[in-house]
């Protein structure tokens, strides 16, 4: 398939019918420091797609998008890393509103529709710290049976009329532009407007959360905000807790 939308409005665009992680191929390119911001690597197929913390992306070959965008801000930082994280999430859920299609951002990488996971996000630095990679698979065709989880979704299950692979990642791309440079450019995450409009489309804030930490341990609460560092804020019966990684469950789902 072509990328022709998408392919205008990157700054480089490599589309490869298979690789392993298009994360992985897109950090080894950012050692050229001569790649710009913006270039973009997408597939059809990874063999070994990354989740977070080792676990694995899987998507049938030609079932959805998969790409990559390479950026080099000028301070790197555990904040900012899940920041960019989240404003993906934004950019892939006011792509989604472009093509009628509702969804919501679940703290920290996953755009739902109707409580149901359509997207997952990974942004990466390079060892260097010279770039991050923010890697995103969208379920675009999948049957519910091509799904390897059940609370997964695809776009050709949540709605009626999907856009193509080319026109969706084409607007994701541009709206990831747009919010990055606000993010960028501006004072501070307030002034960028970023963390309100994360707060909008959250689908964790206000409910009732488990958050299970990455030591194994858990916390059971309510999220009630996502601070000034991305991370959400859980208020326990006895404290309240800023959880800047791990993973939630929200309860109501279970
Ligand atoms: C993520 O991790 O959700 C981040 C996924 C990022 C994938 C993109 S694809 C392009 C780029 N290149 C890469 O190599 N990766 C990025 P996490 O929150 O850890 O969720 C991973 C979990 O989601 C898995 O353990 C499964 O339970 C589930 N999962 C795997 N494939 C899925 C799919 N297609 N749809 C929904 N859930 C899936």
């Amino acid at each position: 398939m072509e990328y022709l939308l998408s392919s205008a409005v990157a700054e480089g665009f490599d589309h490869l019918d298979e690789t392993g992680s298009t994360n992985k191929d897109l950090l080894a390119k950012a050692s050229d420091l001569l790649v710009p911001e913006f270039f973009v690597i997408s597939t059809d197929f990874q063999s070994a797609g990354k989740g977070r913390l080792d676990r694995t992306w899987e998507a049938p070959p030609g079932s959805s998008i998969m790409a990559s965008i390479l950026l080099r801000p000028r301070f790197i930082d555990a904040s900012l890393i899940g920041w960019l994280s989240l404003t993906a999430a934004l950019a892939i859920q006011r792509s989604l509103m472009k093509f009628n299609i509702s969804s919501s951002v679940k703290w920290p990488n996953d755009v739902l529709i109707a409580d149901k996971k359509v997207c997952g996000i990974l942004a990466e630095a390079s060892e260097d710290l010279s770039a991050v990679v923010v890697g995103f698979g969208i379920n675009v065709l999948q049957s519910q049976a091509q799904l390897p989880v059940s609370n997964a979704t695809s776009l050709f299950l949540a709605s009626p009329n999907p856009p193509s692979r080319d026109e969706l990642l084409a607007e994701v791309i541009k709206n990831f532009r747009q919010l990055y440079a606000a993010l960028t450019s501006s004072e501070d995450i307030e002034a960028s407007g970023i963390r309100n409009l994360a707060l909008e489309v959250s689908a964790t804030i206000g409910q009732q959360v488990r958050v299970l930490f990455p030591n194994e341990t858990q916390a059971t609460g309510t999220a009630v905000d996502i601070d000034q560092l991305g991370r959400l804020v859980v208020k326990t019966e006895s404290e309240t807790l800023t959880v800047s990684a791990g993973d939630v469950l929200h309860l109501r789902n279970l």
